[in-house]
Order: structure tokens, then C-alpha cells, then sequence
């Protein structure tokens, strides 16, 4: 079961890498490191099981933030309109999305970055992913809302870069005409 203590920290020199690819099929080991992580999602949302084991809330996980330089992430959240994303993906790529973009309001947190970095991450409204399952299906993903910012958030972790990268370093919170504000 991973915990906060398997989550590497800002600084940790792997959160900076391009994470390799995953060899298809998948190998046990890392099927089950996917499916630990997407785990690690769900028991920090159930409130008993994240006080048990001092759990701290996500709704994302990449491979790198567990000191696993591979390509894979995993999602499990509801949006703002009851819909619920959970899913584990292997080799994830964006291949297309929107022209509009987004931000949340709240800002972005990230589980290897211990304290609050205040102001807007813009991103991409909307995005289509195509990854492998754990069975190593390809499966093809259209994200919007809260799912999609947090989908690209993991890609960035893909690829060595933080959400604090994205922020507008003179004006944090910078209004851009062209981005949708989402509350989350
Ligand atoms: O990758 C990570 O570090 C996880 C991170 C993902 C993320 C957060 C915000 C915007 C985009 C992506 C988190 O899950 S931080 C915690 C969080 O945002 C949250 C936790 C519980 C309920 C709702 C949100
Ligand atoms: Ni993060």
C-alpha cells in the first residue's frame, strides 16, 4: 500500500525527469504499482482510511512521484457535475485538445509539494488521451473540467514539470481573457 512516505519531494531530482516508457504488455510489477496507485487515490478520499494511515487527499498520482520514472499515471475524481473519472492508464498521451483554456480559481496543490504556491496554472479546457489499461487495452479518454486540468497536470509529471512551472511568476494571479475560470 503506498503512503505519504513513498511520495518523493519537490526537490527530489526524479520530479524533474522525462519518465521512460512502459514496455507492452505491461509487466506484474508494474501493473500492480499502477493499480497501487490509483489505490492510493481512492483510500485518501475515504476519510477513515486517510486519518488511519495520515493520508494526505489527491486526485491524481504520477509514477515519478513514487520514485518510478515510468509513464503512467492515475485519476479518480468527481467533477462539478457528479461525474466520476477513475482510471489507470499506462503510456498516456494527449492527442488533441481544445482552443480554449481554463483554469481553477483554487489554484493547483500537488502531493510532493508540501505548502500552498498560490495563483492560476492555465491549461487546455479540454483534452483526448489514448493509453493502455492495465490489461494493456488502448483506450481513448475525452476529458473536460477539473478531469482534464488534472489529467495534464499529471502529464506534466510525465515530463519533469510542476504546475508551479505554469504561473504567472510578476502577476501569480493574472486573469487571462482567453481562459475559462472553473471553481472547483
Ligand atoms: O499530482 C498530484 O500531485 C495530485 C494533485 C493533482 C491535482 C490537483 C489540483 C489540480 C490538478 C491536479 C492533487 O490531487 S492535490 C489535492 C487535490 O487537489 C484534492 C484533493 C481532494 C479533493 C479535491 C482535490
Ligand atoms: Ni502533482
Amino acid at each position: 500500500m503506498i503512503t505519504m512516505e513513498d511520495i518523493v519531494r519537490d526537490g527530489h531530482p526524479v520530479l524533474r525527469q522525462k519518465a521512460e516508457e512502459v514496455s507492452l504488455p505491461p509487466s506484474e510489477e508494474d501493473k500492480q504499482t499502477l493499480l497501487s496507485m490509483l489505490d492510493y487515490i481512492k483510500n485518501s478520499q475515504d476519510p477513515d482510511i486517510a486519518e488511519k494511515y495520515g493520508l494526505r487527499p489527491g486526485i491524481g498520482l504520477a509514477a515519478p512521484q513514487i520514485n518510478v520514472s515510468k509513464r503512467m499515471f492515475a485519476l479518480h475524481l468527481e467533477d462539478g457535475s457528479n461525474r466520476t473519472y477513475s482510471f489507470a492508464l499506462f503510456n498516456p498521451r494527449i492527442v488533441s485538445h481544445s482552443v480554449e483554456k481554463a483554469y481553477l480559481t483554487s489554484g493547483e496543490g500537488c502531493l510532493s509539494v508540501d505548502e500552498n504556491i498560490p495563483g492560476y496554472v492555465v491549461r487546455y479546457s479540454r483534452v483526448t488521451i489514448k493509453g493502455f489499461d492495465q490489461d494493456a487495452k488502448e483506450v481513448k479518454l475525452r476529458l473536460k473540467g477539473l478531469a482534464a486540468i488534472a489529467a495534464q497536470h499529471e502529464m506534466d509529471h510525465l515530463n519533469g514539470i510542476m504546475f508551479y512551472d505554469h504561473i504567472n511568476k510578476k502577476d501569480p494571479f493574472f486573469e487571462p481573457t482567453d481562459a475559462e475560470p472553473l471553481e472547483r
